[in-house]
């Protein structure tokens, strides 16, 4: 049984939608954003002061998507593949991490995250900017039902999640009709709708 530390509500949505994907056990331990991120306890799991963390056994991990490459290597293949088709999925998960991440973050908080009062319109358009030229990347690289062919990988779960607040949000997906399409298919996974009612009622 894993453990996973955070909220539904939180990048912990990433490692819950990973798990049903692996089917294995798993376990949410409420950690609300706040000052429970904060506490001794949780800084001994995740010394950044974040969520999620993961406790599998004696293997503690912080940061989302290598928590989620490990909950897929316990499933193996197809989730978790093997050979150049793993050293794809980190360079889609580090390309998402690096990337995609962070222009996404400048859209989503300049956008809807922040109180009205404190978003920067210049920083929206910016952040939409970001995520349109790596979705021009995508859109150029998509030719199969998913990333890396015809099964789902660890790789689609860690790219889409990252484009999840996107996808949610209204993004205008307008000139990447393959990415919209890729983004359905994903997010329309059994896992990932049991995820996506933990966090919706969270
Ligand atoms: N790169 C980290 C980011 C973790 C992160 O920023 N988590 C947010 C919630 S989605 C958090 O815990 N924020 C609380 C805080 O910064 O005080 C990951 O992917 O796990």
């Amino acid at each position: 049984m894993i453990r996973l530390y955070g909220t539904p509500k939180s990048r912990t949505f990433r490692c819950i939608w990973a798990a049903e994907e692996a089917g294995i056990p798993y376990e949410v331990v409420s950690v609300p954003l706040g000052a429970a991120v904060k506490t001794p306890e949780h800084l001994r799991l995740n010394p950044n002061g974040k969520v999620p963390a993961m406790e599998d056994g004696s293997l503690v991990l912080f940061e989302s998507l290598a928590i989620n490459l490990h909950i897929a290597s316990k499933a193996g293949a197809p989730l978790s593949p093997s050979g150049d088709d793993a050293s794809r999925t980190w360079q889609w998960t580090l390309w998402a991490a690096t990337e995609v991440e962070p222009a996404a973050g400048q859209w989503a908080y300049n956008a809807y995250i922040r109180p009205r009062e404190e978003r920067d319109p210049g920083q929206a358009a910016a952040g939409a900017a970001g995520v349109a030229a790596r979705l021009d990347v995508l859109e150029g690289q998509l030719t199969a039902p998913f990333l890396l062919g015809a099964d789902f990988t660890i790789a689609d779960c860690n790219l889409a999640s990252v484009l999840y607040g996107a996808w949610s949000n209204s993004f205008d997906f307008g000139g990447h009709p393959k990415a919209k399409a890729w983004l359905d298919r994903c997010f329309e996974r059994p896992a990932a709708l049991a995820a996506r009612k933990l966090r919706d009622a969270a």
